[in-house]
């Protein structure tokens, strides 16, 4: 790994060219984390990949410490968060105020949340080995064994998946796509696929990946746009999974992640829905998109282009904002979508 100040194309326009200046590096440039986790690791992705929006990634909770003068200006930047700020939690979903916002399935095919969490105790994806892989996928096995009633179902471990199994689960939208070139040059994908694989329930409403970007995403998903279903069923079995996994918390930046956009509720609320009026008027989309802080991606996932005017409409805001406040984002923002794609 080269360590003279990396090289940046006029193209690249990522918050790791914003914010890396020469003295940040020099005073960086031999930083190892207690993990074995270097700074030149967690600016590599944005480095070999010019194209990222951000460009780095954590490798334990000590890397937003050590790395702190790098990573905490690209954390205010992105999430418009602060040093004196503070992240609050709150999982009530009794305190939503929303309804279905599509109750005749005209516009809304379906609906999911998911969130990372990260184990206490472990170093993050990009520094663990793989036997700490292998005990993290030991450890969440053994928790959501203990899941009743609907959550309950089965672990399917990437390794042994034959091919047509794991293609299928892709493109139905519940299984992860093998590691990105994003993820793959922040050491994400070492190992690939040992310690790695998916638990979902019989009727696949409910799913967690087992150390893809983050050790744990857990995820509740279903057709249609009962919001308040698919996050009450989230927060049940979040909370269940807690009672035998300490997940890794930071009072200032809530639940710790990878990839710093994630901080804070690490929640992403989508629902994959049909607009195909507003979608020949893509600038008043992107307007009502903004102006409830969404996010606009294709729906085989991130790095994907939307097909045929159907979007993954999700939360922008992570942190700094509550998780019940990132679904009422969610909803808000389809709510004006779906009245618009009325009016057009
Ligand atoms: P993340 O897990 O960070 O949300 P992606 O955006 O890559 O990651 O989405 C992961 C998978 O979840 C993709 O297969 C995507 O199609 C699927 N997905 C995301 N939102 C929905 C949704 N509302 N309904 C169905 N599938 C979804
Ligand atoms: N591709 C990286 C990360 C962006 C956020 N997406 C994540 N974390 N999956 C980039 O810097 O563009």
């Amino acid at each position: 790994m080269d360590n003279s100040f990396p090289v940046f194309e006029s193209d690249c326009h990522s918050l790791l060219r914003r914010h890396l200046t020469r003295d940040i590096f020099d005073t960086l440039r031999d930083c190892i984390t207690g993990s074995g986790y270097t700074f030149l690791q967690a600016i590599q992705s944005g480095i070999v990949n010019q194209d990222s929006s951000i460009g780095v990634y954590a490798g334990d909770a000590e890397s937003y410490q050590l790395f702190s003068e790098l990573f905490t200006p690209i954390i205010a930047d992105y999430h418009g968060f602060s040093t004196a700020d503070t992240h609050l939690s709150h999982l009530d979903p009794s305190a939503l105020k929303v309804q279905n916002p599509d109750p005749e399935n005209r516009y809304i095919l379906s609906t999911r949340i998911r969130v990372g969490r990260n184990i206490d105790g472990m170093p993050l994806g990009p520094a663990v080995s793989r036997y700490q892989r292998r005990v993290i996928e030991e450890q969440v096995v053994a928790a959501v064994s203990n899941l009743t009633g609907k959550l309950s179902g089965t672990y399917f471990p990437l390794s042994g998946m034959d091919e047509e199994t794991q293609h299928r689960l892709i493109e139905d939208h519940f299984l992860f796509k093998e590691g990105d070139r994003f993820l793959d040059a922040a050491g994400l994908n070492r190992d690939w696929p040992d310690g790695r694989g998916i638990f979902h329930n019989t009727d696949k409403t409910f799913l967690l990946w087992v150390n893809e970007e983050d050790q744990l995403r857990i995820i509740s998903m279903q057709p249609g746009g009962d919001i308040k279903t698919v996050f009450s069923r989230l927060m049940t079995a979040v909370s269940e999974i807690e009672k035998s996994i300490p997940f890794l918390y930071d009072q200032r930046l809530g639940y710790l992640t990878s990839c710093p956009t994630n901080l804070g509720t690490a929640m992403r609320a989508s629902v994959h829905i049909r607009l195909p009026k507003l979608a020949v008027k893509r600038t008043e989309m992107k307007q009502i998109t903004d102006t409830y802080h969404l996010q606009i991606r294709g729906i085989h996932g991130e790095h994907s282009e939307d097909e045929s005017g159907i979007y993954d409409i999700s939360n922008g805001r992570r942190l700094g904002v509550t998780e019940v406040e990132c679904v009422q984002d969610m909803y808000d923002g389809v709510v004006a979508l779906i009245k618009r794609e009325e009016e057009l």
